[in-house]
């Protein structure tokens, strides 16, 4: 097994924050974006996306998005502690608010990053005025789960899952791209500081 990783990038990094979570370790090829390792032949025959991360596995079937790769760690290597749900239930929430925190924030804060970033000048077509809309609704979408975790700990059930590695991924790249949690969002906030504070948050 191989697991493709690009050190900086948002999505590697949930897979990787998974992984330490159930304290699994793995091969790891680094992949050098400013060398375009991700857009040479061989990568792309592998994915032709371009994108990380992505998993091998010995019989040479490649998986790719993160969640997916998740799932098989949870299914077929190692369930414990489970980060998808314990119950039919639980593993829907789960779906449900992993799918909303990459929809709602992941993806904004995402496209503020491209839209906005020198960075991106020559990899992709940028529409700078659509920076500051995705910044509007990331920070729109930050008040609203700062309501949810009113009352909870975590985002989706009792347990620290895969839904609250996609928001803290998503949160640590707004961090440092010019989409911060509002101090007054005491909630977010907390639960913030409880996640980053967890051993695994800089795998
Ligand atoms: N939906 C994919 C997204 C993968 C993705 O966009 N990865 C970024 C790194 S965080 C990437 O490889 N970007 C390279 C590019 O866009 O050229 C997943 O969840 O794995």
């Amino acid at each position: 097994m191989k697991f493709y990783n690009l050190a900086a990038g948002m999505n590697p990094r949930r897979v990787r924050i998974f992984l330490a979570e159930k304290g699994i370790e793995v091969p790891i090829v680094e992949i050098d974006m400013m060398k375009n390792e991700n857009k040479t032949p061989e990568f792309l025959a592998m994915n032709p996306m371009g994108t990380l991360p992505v998993l091998e596995l010995d019989d040479g079937t490649i998986l790719t998005e993160s969640v997916a790769i998740c799932r098989y760690f949870e299914e077929a290597v190692q369930p414990a502690p489970p980060m998808l749900g314990r119950t039919p239930l639980e593993r829907a929430q789960v779906e449900m608010w992993n799918r909303r925190m990459e929809i709602e924030l992941l993806v904004p804060i995402s496209e503020h990053f491209r839209h906005g970033n020198a960075f991106w000048k020559d990899r992709l077509p940028q529409v700078p005025d659509y920076a500051p809309v995705c910044r509007d609704k990331a920070v729109a979408r930050m008040t609203w789960l700062d309501t949810e975790l009113a009352d909870r700990e975590f985002v989706a059930t009792d347990d620290y899952t895969v839904a609250d590695i996609t928001l803290q991924c998503a949160l640590l790249l707004g961090k440092n791209t010019g989409t911060k949690i509002p101090d007054e969002l005491k909630n977010l906030n907390r639960w913030w500081k409880d996640v980053t504070s967890r051993p695994t948050a800089r795998a």
